[in-house]
């Protein structure tokens, strides 16, 4: 086991990560930027260091002000967390080079995974269904119009380096299509340096399911069920949840061995998830991108098989072997996780930073609050507005929604504007009840529930 890891993170993921380090008896390392001077990470590690300024670029994403930082303290290993330097390949092979080990899955299987268009060909090499489409980056408009033309509109024009939904066009006609090629390509060269493009069929109103998988450096993988991202706003999934309602025993079985099958083309290792799109009408299921870090939602999946995801990847990063066989793996009970986050509903959910005057958390049986905000806590305006996430465990999904009620009635954040209020909402609304829904849900819910 390693004797102390960097944390190159901030927020509710790397209060989550000292809590798995300290539990596992491995000292802690925080970074922090000029504006997380008093955030609970910098306090709840062993030590911490300022990294830089406010500015991602300057902090967060300062790879060799990171390095540094392990090598000062002498640190064996760092946790990327999610976002920032979690899925970049190249500071992946930097902290290898350096002989700090970075947890999470070779720098070879990050960069596989993140060419959108290599992981579509390996999945449907190893007949994985993925989204009808391109398997090779589209060069000009006019394979572009081809690919329409045989595809039928709606199609989708997506970035290879994107996901995340960035740098995404939908188009329903050539005209359209002519126009919306060269901004993607311009657009994906702008934000990832690469404008390579794909064009998919564009699925109508599909669910978001992804599969949670866990591998060790020797080949066993396992997967850990599904979560249900469908409940999204412009990309940025709110309400997560497992199991899912559309997803029986056989197509989990199905799932799962899709997933599997994929780890195991690239010789995956660490935990990692497998993003598929459900279409409701023939219950097909395509492969769409994989991620290759902890994501923000993994709480559920541990709600309901009790396994400590975070705890499990410093073990895998340490070389640990995977004692879990896939059939000793129980799927018990049901778990809902809403993203709380520092915005005014009210006012197409604009950023609302400042400072917590007063803070209570909800508590009670099933109820789990991962958070980094605190009474007298001022929430920088310099990064994404997730300030909590709320978990609830139930045997029933009823139940869990019973109890998040309850639950978001209780929490108490004071004067900043949160999505608490607009999430009582939510789970009243009669089809999030009988949990149909899909990726569409929102949209229309925010359309239905205008100016009330
Ligand atoms: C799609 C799709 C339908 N058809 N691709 C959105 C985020 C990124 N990971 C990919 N996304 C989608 N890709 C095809 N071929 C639907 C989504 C999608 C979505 C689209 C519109 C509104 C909300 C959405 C939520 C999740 C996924």
């Amino acid at each position: 086991m390693f004797s102390k890891i960097l944390v190159a993170n901030r927020g509710e993921i790397a209060v989550r990560i000292i809590r798995a380090c300290k539990e596992l008896g491995v000292r802690t390392v925080g970074v922090y930027s000029e504006a997380d001077k008093d955030s609970l990470h910098a306090q709840l590690a062993d030590e911490s260091l300022c990294i830089g300024g406010p500015k991602p670029q300057d902090s967060y994403l300062n790879i060799s002000a990171i390095i540094s930082a392990a090598e000062i303290t002498d640190s064996d290993a760092i946790h990327p967390g999610y976002g920032f330097l979690a899925e970049n390949a190249h500071f992946a092979e930097v902290c290898e080079s350096c002989g700090i080990k970075f947890i999470g899955p070779t720098p070879e299987n990050i960069r596989t995974m993140g060419d959108k268009i290599q992981a579509r060909r390996i999945m449907r090499k190893h007949s994985i269904p993925v989204i009808p489409g391109s398997l090779d980056p589209v060069n000009t408009k006019e394979d572009a119009l081809k690919l329409a033309q045989k595809l039928q509109y709606p199609v989708i024009i997506k970035a290879a380096a994107g996901g995340g939904g960035r740098g995404m066009r939908i188009c329903h006609s050539d005209v359209r299509l002519i126009s919306a090629f060269i901004t993607a390509q311009s657009e994906a060269e702008v934000a990832f340096g690469n404008s390579c493009v794909y064009v998919e069929k564009y699925l109508h109103e599909p669910r978001h399911i992804e599969i949670q998988i866990v591998a060790d450096n020797y080949g066993n993988i396992v997967h850990l069920g599904e979560r249900d991202c469908s409940i999204q706003r412009r990309y940025q999934k709110l309400i997560e949840e497992t199991p899912s309602p559309a997803v029986d025993a056989r197509l989990r079985k199905k799932l799962g061995e899709y997933a599997i099958k994929g780890a195991k083309a690239i010789n995956y290792s660490n935990v990692g998830t497998m993003e598929f799109l459900l279409d409701a009408k023939t219950h097909k299921v395509y492969f769409m991108e994989m991620n290759t870090r902890i994501q923000v939602e993994h709480p559920v999946t541990e709600e309901v098989t009790g396994i400590d995801l975070v705890k499990l990847q410093i073990q895998l990063a340490a070389g640990q072997k995977l004692n879990l066989k896939q059939d000793k793996i129980k799927l018990k009970n049901h778990a809902i996780e809403c993203r709380i986050n520092a915005e005014d509903p009210e006012h197409d959910f604009i950023p609302s930073p400042g400072k917590i005057e007063f803070l209570y958390q909800p508590g009670g049986l099933g109820i789990r609050v991962d958070t980094h905000i605190y009474s007298g806590y001022t929430i920088p305006s310099h990064y994404d507005s997730l300030i909590a996430k709320l978990i609830v465990r139930k045997k029933t999904r009823q139940e869990c929604i019973d109890v998040l009620k309850r639950a978001l009635e209780e929490f108490m954040i004071d004067p900043v504007k949160t999505t608490i209020g607009f999430y009582r909402r939510v789970i009243e609304d009669s089809e999030f009840v009988k949990g149909n829904y899909n990726t569409h849900f929102l949209e229309k819910f925010l359309e239905e529930n205008r100016e009330e």
